[in-house]
């Protein structure tokens, strides 16, 4: 797993492709580096000092094996880290599934609303409360997720930049107020997992952290459709967006600036 969380693996449709690529770049350096670290210490040994040697040692320059060696292997290098790059880009940043189901995802200061788009219904997370344990906890906002269900999170802020991150997932994505920005991926292990905002975001941007609960498809429109029993039908919209996001928000009212 080169070092990543183990329960990246086969998490979504795209860690797969993040940990080859973390992989290749650790081995290919590695390769390098192995190479290197003996040409060094082969030099150190070969060419010390030795007892009897006086004066300045015999100057040497331009070995042309070496030479070649360390001009074709940085541009293989940055080549391949290139095209492996993009590669691994257009398969997980720029992957434009067509999403069965639209999951609409708004940071505010400092939790999460989450909106169901797709099956019409909303959550309105309230910040959680730290209770010494690295765990989120039970009243956390919790984000449900359909397995082997191709969605789209549509990443939105109600006020500052926060940042939408599932380590597990092993991708994270600003949220920029005024603007949108999409993650399509494919769930694929059911399970719980956690997240958090990482981006700092004020006073209590440490307790914005959330739960993310990957269910059977059936599950996650039960777990829906108990959200509309409650009331919680459509979506919560841009309508309760901070507008005065920009200003200072310790600042009294009727203080001047
Ligand atoms: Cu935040």
């Amino acid at each position: 797993m080169g070092f990543l969380p183990v329960e990246s693996k086969g998490a979504t449709s795209h860690t797969e492709h993040y940990i080859a690529l973390w992989n290749g770049g650790w081995i290919a350096a590695l390769i390098v580096g192995v190479i290197t670290w003996a040409l060094m210490l082969w030099c150190i040994v070969a060419y010390r000092r030795r007892k009897n040697d006086r004066g300045l040692p015999v100057q040497m320059r331009y070995n042309m094996p070496v030479e070649i060696f360390y001009t074709i292997v940085p541009i293989v290098l940055v080549v391949g880290f290139f095209f492996h790059n993009v590669d691994a880009m257009d398969k997980t940043i720029y992957d434009e599934t067509e999403p069965e189901e639209v999951i609409e995802v708004y940071g505010k200061q400092w939790a999460w609303d989450f909106n169901y788009v797709t099956q019409d219904a909303h959550y309105a997370g309230v910040q959680a409360n730290l209770d010494g344990t690295e765990q989120p906890g039970e009243d956390a906002p919790t984000l449900y997720l359909p397995a082997d269900t191709d969605v789209q999170l549509k990443l939105e802020s109600r006020d500052v930049i926060h940042s939408f991150w599932v380590p597990a997932f092993l991708e994270k994505r600003d949220m920029i107020p005024g603007r949108s920005s999409t993650i399509n991926l494919r769930p694929l292990a059911e399970g719980d997992y956690v997240g958090k905002c990482a981006e700092l975001c004020g006073e209590f941007h440490s307790e914005m952290i959330f739960n993310v609960s990957v269910v059977p498809y059936d599950e996650y429109v039960a777990y829906t459709d108990g959200l509309k029993e409650q009331g919680n039908e459509g979506v919560l919209g841009d309508e309760y967006n901070r507008t005065d996001w920009y200003k200072n928000p310790y600042e009294q009212e009727g203080d001047e600036h």
